[in-house]
């Protein structure tokens, strides 16, 4: 399940028109698709497993809350440059964690722990700038 849910956010992002544009980051989508493939001519069983092979970035970033949809589990940040993943400033959602799109506001200025995969990311600390 932790898959589907990780392919629905991937997409979702990939259609969040910011990041697509500004950044040079449609890794994920492809890696997505191909690894599959090359899990085929082996055991079917590792095809869940291929999305761990695209590394993930541990990065921190500092913006502000454009917009948060609990229904979905996700935040969006417009968020400055994130050195560790060559990101440029850009507005983009992430998935959160229930205890972090209630803590949040629109309109908060934040700090926050970001695990980067491909072009999707996952806040998974978020703390308000004082
Ligand atoms: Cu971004």
């Amino acid at each position: 399940m932790h898959y589907i849910r990780l392919t629905i956010a991937l997409g979702f992002v990939a259609l969040t028109a910011a990041c697509g544009k500004k950044a040079e980051m449609p890794v994920a989508a492809e890696t997505n698709q191909a690894a599959p493939a090359a899990a085929m001519s082996g055991d079917m069983g590792n095809m869940a497993m291929a999305p761990s092979a695209t590394s993930a970035i541990k990065a921190k970033g500092h913006g502000t809350v454009t917009a948060i949809d609990k229904t979905a589990g996700t935040i969006t940040l417009n968020h400055g440059p994130i050195p560790e993943a060559k990101w440029p400033a850009m507005t983009m959602a992430f998935k959160a964690a229930p205890a972090i799109t209630d803590a949040a506001k629109v309109g908060d200025k934040v700090d926050f722990d970001v695990t980067l995969t491909g072009s999707a990311g996952e806040v998974t600390a978020i703390h308000k700038q004082p």
